[in-house]
């Protein structure tokens, strides 16, 4: 059986591009698929964290998995940190990788900023944990939102030269899953901006624990442009929404594809349903559809926190079950490598 791995970063809490992007999509993988997830709190710490807050966060997320509807008995779901393997892998891997390779990420340019001198060297390498993380298991199918197109690129490139510098074909070759309608969500309040947790502002993007008044404040507040809902002249050959659409009005093109996804509807549909309306009529129905789509993920999130014991237990062993399987590989790694 093929087998996934995906990580989520404990960094904050999980909005709608987390969600859209890749924990609804880790769901249907789990009938078809080996599925590992992850919660990577290796990766949260490239960036300050609060450690009490990281704590929170690590169990927020485990929680979210489960809300959304992964089994833990089905899927492994575990914290980073508790598998080894992850940073030993890395930390070969990171002999492997080039310079120039990772002088090219364009995440660590956007997260360093201009502050690129202060940056932790843990972002810089961050892309050779996330090879390490999918390869410690010999993960080929890694379903991410559209973010992540060009780690999962390195990732290849590092499977790669491992491969061709020890002569051996040790590892697959990792195949991107990015899949569903919105496999990239933009910011509320900038349609050229990704939604992201570390977005100082919170109207930017709508939190999966966000309140139904929440939400529906964020989204009539969302921004949009002064002309009405487009028509079917927005859409391509293909049905979706056109290029042009989507670079002349990118913040009502973010609004239709959320739509579209949150109510599992071709675009186009919703296009028709609203062409030449006016955005407050849309508004007011994006958020109802909004606040149906996510206040149960949210409650179910809310009761699995207050059992943390039956949670923690779940990270327990999902670490062992993780383990088992990273383990042989990764000495097999060292063998390969020359270490005794
Ligand atoms: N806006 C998005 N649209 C679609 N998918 C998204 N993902 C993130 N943002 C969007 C996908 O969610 C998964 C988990 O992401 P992550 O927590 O590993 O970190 P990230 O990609 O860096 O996301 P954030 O929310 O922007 O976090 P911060 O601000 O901490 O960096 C990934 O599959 C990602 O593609």
């Amino acid at each position: 059986m093929p087998r996934v791995f995906s990580g989520v970063q404990p960094t904050g809490n999980l909005h709608l591009g987390n969600y859209l992007g890749a924990i609804r999509n880790f769901v249907s993988l789990q009938d078809e698929h080996e599925t590992i997830y992850c919660v990577v709190d290796l990766h949260a710490i490239t960036v300050q964290q609060d450690p009490a807050a990281l704590r929170e966060q690590i169990l927020e997320v485990a929680a979210t998995f489960i809300a959304a509807g992964i089994d833990p008995k089905r899927s492994i779901i575990f914290n980073q940190s508790r598998v080894v393997q992850h940073a030993e892998l890395a930390w070969i891997f990171n002999c492997v990788a080039r310079l120039g390779w990772l002088n090219r990420m364009t995440q660590f340019k956007e997260k360093a900023g201009k502050h690129r001198e202060n940056a932790s060297a843990g972002l810089y390498v961050y892309p050779c944990l996330m090879a390490a993380d999918i390869l410690a298991y010999q993960a080929d199918r890694v379903p991410v939102g559209d973010d992540q197109r060009q780690h999962l690129e390195l990732a290849r490139d590092i499977a790669q030269k491992f491969n061709h510098d020890y002569g051996r074909e040790f590892f697959p070759i990792i195949e991107p899953l990015i899949h569903g309608q919105a496999t990239r969500v933009m910011s509320l309040r900038d349609g050229r901006a990704k939604m992201s947790k570390s977005d100082p502002s919170e109207q930017s993007r709508i939190g999966l624990t966000d309140d139904a008044d929440t939400i529906a404040r964020k989204i009539r507040r969302a921004r949009t442009d002064p002309e009405r809902l487009p028509d079917e002249a927005a859409l391509a050959d293909d049905g979706g929404l056109s290029p042009d659409l989507v670079d002349a009005r990118p913040e009502a093109a973010n609004l239709l594809t959320i739509f579209a996804a949150l109510a599992r509807k071709p675009v186009a549909d919703v296009v028709a349903s609203y062409a030449g309306a006016e955005f407050s009529r849309f508004k007011t129905d994006l958020a109802e559809l909004a606040v149906a789509s996510l206040a149960p993920l949210a409650d179910r999130t809310r009761s699995l926190l207050d059992e943390r014991a039956e949670l923690e237990a779940i990270l327990d062993s999902g670490a062992e079950r993780a383990t088992a399987i990273a383990q042989p590989v990764v000495n097999e790694v060292k063998r390969i490598v020359g270490f005794l």
